[in-house]
């Protein structure tokens, strides 16, 4: 693995509770990785990442982020937010020095 640089796109899925975020993400990684709800309630209650290579495309690679929805009304909407900002912020830090790394 050494001097092989990997690209990834970091796409994050946001947006109001049972919209689909993670059915699209399952759907588009094929695969399981995210719980789907199945009732008026909320999912989603952590964020996770699935990491995908592209298909036509070995030296790329695509992280899906799932994200907890908005609207909820059991929810503190500011608190999701300021997780999305947390998480997003911990990655760049994690990019840059695994990219100041190659
Ligand atoms: N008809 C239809 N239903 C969908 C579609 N995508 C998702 N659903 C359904 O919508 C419901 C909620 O889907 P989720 O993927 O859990 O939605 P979510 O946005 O992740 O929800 P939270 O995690 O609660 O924010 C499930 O019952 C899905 O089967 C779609 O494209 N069409
Ligand atoms: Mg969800």
């Amino acid at each position: 693995m050494e001097g092989k640089m990997i690209l990834s796109s970091q796409l994050r899925i946001i947006g109001p509770v049972g919209v689909g975020k993670s059915s699209f993400i399952n759907t588009a990684i094929r695969r399981n990785v995210t719980t789907v709800g199945h009732d008026l309630k909320s999912c989603t209650a952590e964020i996770v990442h699935a990491i995908t290579p592209y298909p036509s495309d070995p030296t790329r690679r695509v992280v899906f982020v799932d994200t907890p929805g908005f609207d909820d009304i059991n929810a503190d909407e500011s608190e999701i937010l300021r997780r999305i900002a947390a998480y997003i912020a911990r990655s760049l830090v994690s990019t840059s020095f695994h990219n100041s790394n190659k």
